[in-house]
């Protein structure tokens, strides 16, 4: 393993080359990565990453969508270490094994949640791991019927602090699917760790919001508050503060042309945007951008934008997929450089180190 730690004189020294200014619909952002005390490479060498979670040892699995692999980081980085394959998944040229998330009752049931694209629908199923992290075993299909295509899977799983399962889901580029209550597509759904049904969801469906074009990216707020990241089409990525059964506007509204649905909180322009995952931490949303090659942080409260937006780790990694905080506090990202994804949505080369798993230190 090859792992480096930045000092913080390192990345101002880094931070103080002047990029071209950015704006996020029309305000200027900070350019800096003075909120980070450390940067460490835990692991390298990952094929196509995706799904990201941390066990309650502190390990950190990652599933691999081209491959259906999931592999085991220690605590403390390292070689990723196979754990298995998961069986069913199709691959295609978004979809395969996405989102993962950690049982709450980990520690007793051994068990994960994985998003997998499938043939006819994409599903969430729940895997068990086996104690010495050597194998895995799909034990129960707890929800499926979402409409699989190659493109526009959603695919973020996240366990809110009702204990439910939160599910982002895309279009399956069909804009039409996203304002059909009869379609799991385009939607942020919320089931029981069991599949069940919770109150208060849309005519007793999965469905607690619509009109959504491809989530990736879903952090609760220390108020319970849920906040999602969405991909526009050419114009405008968005945030939204999910409420139960509002419509988000797609596809009569992209971002903040149209006046279908609720308004986002705020939008980013999708060459230097283009969101996959976000977490909490720190009174701030750190929302991983694709095509816009860095980590935005985000200040909320109650709601709201409460500070300026900061860009961070501008093209020092390249695409980032997926964020999570770990048990003392610090971030965990992923980086996207080996999924072949083309020039003209911000694909790069990728290094030969590629991809990382990186741990940030918050000052
Ligand atoms: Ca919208």
């Amino acid at each position: 393993m090859i792992r480096f730690t930045y000092l913080l004189v390192s990345l101002m020294a880094c931070s103080s080359c002047s990029e071209t200014p950015l704006e996020v619909a029309g305000h200027p952002v900070e350019l800096t990565n003075e909120t980070f005390e450390e940067i460490t490479e835990m692991a390298t060498g990952l094929t196509t990453p995706w799904g990201l979670t941390i066990l309650p040892d502190g390990s950190a699995l990652i599933s691999s969508r081209t491959t259906a692999q999931i592999h085991r980081v220690p605590s403390s980085g390292g070689t990723p270490e196979l754990v298995g394959i998961v069986p069913d998944v199709s691959f295609s040229a978004e979809g395969g094994l996405l989102g993962l998330e950690t049982s709450p009752t980990f520690e007793s049931d051994s068990s994960i949640y994985a998003y997998v694209s499938f043939s006819p629908s994409n599903r969430v199923v729940k895997i068990r791991i086996s104690n010495n992290f050597c194998s895995l075993e799909v034990t129960d299909t707890v929800l499926q019927g979402i409409v699989s295509r190659d493109r526009h899977h959603g695919g973020r799983v996240k366990i809110g602090p009702d204990g439910n399962l939160w599910i982002s889901t895309g279009d399956a580029f069909q804009g039409d699917l996203a304002q059909d209550l009869n379609s799991l597509s385009g939607k942020i759904l919320r089931i029981g760790l069991d599949g069940s049904i919770p109150e208060g969801n849309m005519n007793g469906s999965p469905i607690y919001s619509y009109g959504h074009r491809n989530v990736q990216g879903l952090a609760f707020g220390p108020d319970g508050l849920l906040y999602a990241s969405e991909f526009g089409h050419r114009a405008w990525d968005e945030l939204n503060l999910i409420q139960r059964g509002k419509n988000y506007g797609w596809p009569q509204t992209e971002g903040i042309n149209g006046n279908t649905g609720e308004r986002p909180l705020e939008v980013f322009r999708t060459n230097e945007c283009s969101p996959s995952g976000m977490a909490y931490a720190s009174g701030s949303l750190w929302m991983a951008g694709l095509h816009g090659q860095r980590l935005y942080q985000i200040p909320v409260d109650n709601g709201s934008i409460s500070g300026p937006i900061v860009s961070h780790l501008f093209q020092q990694y390249g695409r980032i997929r997926s964020v999570e905080v770990a048990q003392d506090g610090a971030l965990w990202i992923i980086t996207s450089n080996t999924d072949g994804t083309s020039a003209a949505f911000g694909g790069v080369s990728p290094g030969i180190d590629d991809d990382k798993l990186i741990r940030i230190v918050i000052r």
